[in-house]
Order: C-alpha cells, then sequence, then structure tokens
C-alpha cells in the first residue's frame, strides 16, 4: 500500500518518467529558506556557487531537516523501498534576466551510480514558470536507451560539463511549471532541460536525491551519503552526520571531502578531474 502517491502518480512516473505537483514545502517555509539562503550568500560573496550548490544538506540545518522530512521521504519511499540514503543536494538558481540555462541531458550518465532508481525530488523556493526558465521533460525517454551525450563546455549552461544531448525534439518536451513551495519528482534517467530566466525573479530550484541503499558507486572508490530512513545492510556509502547547527564545523569538515569526491566524479575523464583550469584556459564551473 502506497504512503503518499496514488495509482495516477505512480503511472506518471512509470510511464512519463515524471510527475508534478507534490507538497514540498509550505509557503512561508519557501519565504525562510530562501531567507536563510540569501542571508548565507550576502556573507559569501553573492550567488551560491562552486561547492556550496552540493551536498549543502551538510551545511544548512534546515536542509538536513527537510532531507529527512516525512512527507518527502513517504513519496520516494513508494517509489524505492523503505531504506533510503539521501546521496546529495543540488542547487540550480538562475539569477533575474540571466543567460543560465541547462542543456537536454540524463542524470545518469555521469554520477557513476549503478542503480535505475535513484529519484530526484525538485523544490521550487520561487515560482518556476515558463517565463523563468522552468524544467523541461522529454516524457518516456527513461524507457528508450541511453542518449548519446557531448561536452559542450558551453558558456552559461549551468551543468558541469555542458554534457549535452544534440538531438532533442523539443516539440515533445513538457513544461514542469511549480509554484513556490511546490515539487517535482523524476526519474534517473530522464532526458531533462531548461531554458534561461526572463523572469524579475530569482528562479531558485533545490534538488534532493535519494537512492536505495544497495548503489555503488562505481567511478570512485570512496563516496557518502546521509542515511534519511530504514536501514542500511550494504555500507557501500559512508553515512554524513548531521549538521546540529549551521555551518557545523564537523559537518563542514565531512562536506569538503564529499564534496571533492564528487567534482571528481563529475569531471571523470576530463582536464577538470585534476585542476580547475584546462589547458586551454577554461576554468571549471563547479
Ligand atoms: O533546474 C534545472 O533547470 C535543471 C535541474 C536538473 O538538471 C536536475 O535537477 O537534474
Amino acid at each position: 500500500m502506497p504512503k503518499a502517491l496514488d495509482e495516477n502518480a505512480i503511472g506518471n512516473l512509470k510511464r512519463d518518467g515524471f510527475h508534478f505537483p507534490i507538497p514540498g514545502v509550505t509557503e512561508t517555509e519557501a519565504a525562510d529558506y530562501r531567507r536563510q539562503l540569501e542571508a548565507f550568500e550576502a556573507a559569501n560573496g553573492g550567488s551560491l556557487k562552486g561547492a556550496h550548490r552540493f551536498k549543502t544538506h551538510l551545511l544548512f540545518k534546515w536542509l538536513a531537516y527537510l532531507v529527512r522530512a516525512p512527507h518527502i521521504l513517504d513519496p520516494v519511499e513508494d517509489l524505492i523501498g523503505p531504506n533510503i540514503l539521501c546521496w546529495t543536494t543540488h542547487w540550480f538558481i538562475k539569477e533575474p534576466q540571466s543567460p543560465s540555462y541547462v542543456s537536454w541531458h540524463q542524470d545518469n550518465n555521469y554520477w557513476g551510480l549503478d542503480t535505475k532508481d535513484l529519484v530526484s525530488v525538485w523544490i521550487a523556493l520561487s515560482p518556476a514558470t515558463v517565463e523563468s526558465g522552468c524544467m523541461r521533460m522529454l516524457p518516456g525517454s527513461h524507457l528508450k536507451p541511453p542518449m548519446p551525450h557531448v561536452d559542450t563546455r558551453a558558456q552559461h549552461n549551468m551543468l558541469t560539463r555542458g554534457q549535452t544531448i544534440m538531438d532533442v525534439d523539443e516539440s515533445l518536451a513538457v513544461n514542469v511549471e511549480l509554484q513556490t513551495g511546490e515539487a517535482a519528482l523524476f526519474d534517473y534517467s530522464i532526458a531533462h532541460a531548461s531554458h534561461p530566466n526572463k523572469s524579475d525573479d530569482r528562479r531558485i530550484g533545490i534538488v534532493l536525491r535519494y537512492i536505495p541503499p544497495e548503489t555503488r558507486q562505481v567511478l570512485a572508490d570512496w563516496d557518502s551519503a546521509a542515511l534519511v530512513r530504514g536501514e542500511d545492510a550494504y555500507g557501500h556509502f559512508e553515512h554524513e552526520p548531521v549538521p546540529q547547527i549551521d555551518l557545523d564545523p564537523v559537518a563542514v569538515a565531512f562536506h569538503q571531502k564529499a564534496e571533492e569526491m564528487q567534482r571528481q566524479v563529475y569531471y571523470k575523464g576530463t582536464e577538470w578531474q585534476e585542476k580547475r583550469v584546462t589547458d586551454d584556459g577554461v576554468e571549471a564551473p563547479y
């Protein structure tokens, strides 16, 4: 008996590879989390960047709470079972009227996690509309053979390597429009993208990524995750500490090690794996 998702939602996820909207946070929580995010940004040189965009549940107490919230974990449990690790949290923030975009890609192409069961929960902390550059999904693409990606390193592409599926028929894409506080669930293999933000507000998305504990990281010898529900009988991931306060020194030290490993995985096989600037002078976006 599913805990949160009805037949329609589970059907959408199986057939299309995504489902929305589901409750993410309340509008009041969204405003509070945005305020805390923006206070951190103001104290740390502006828009969240680099390592701060990844595994931020180790830095912000409110996010450590959110990745463990029952109303988020119940739908995830309906999809991947009762034992759940949170592998990472990712920020996708587009400034007002900015050219930043996300090219068509499949997440399973480059994260090294040997599971089909990774679930992403994308939560809007501001309106995600066609105007502000909401996510776009290619229904059913998660059921097809993997699509070839090219590393473009294109300017303004928010993806680490600018990895891009070249031949997508945009007319088939579905806009994942979300109001502040709403969330979307999507599959590890779904092809997705988003256009630039043409609105006057920031488009702020925080994405929580969940896996079952039998998953292995095949692109690195060590990886970590937070055990957020149930048990881990496998031990493939070192369990992450829970920050007791914002920027808890123990969790910050762990974050440094864990985000460096994620950087290595994202850039595996590129010059950026070992250094932050390539021989032709291109700086790694993360
Ligand atoms: O937020 C976006 O526009 C893209 C998000 C994305 O690529 C992802 O969550 O995997």
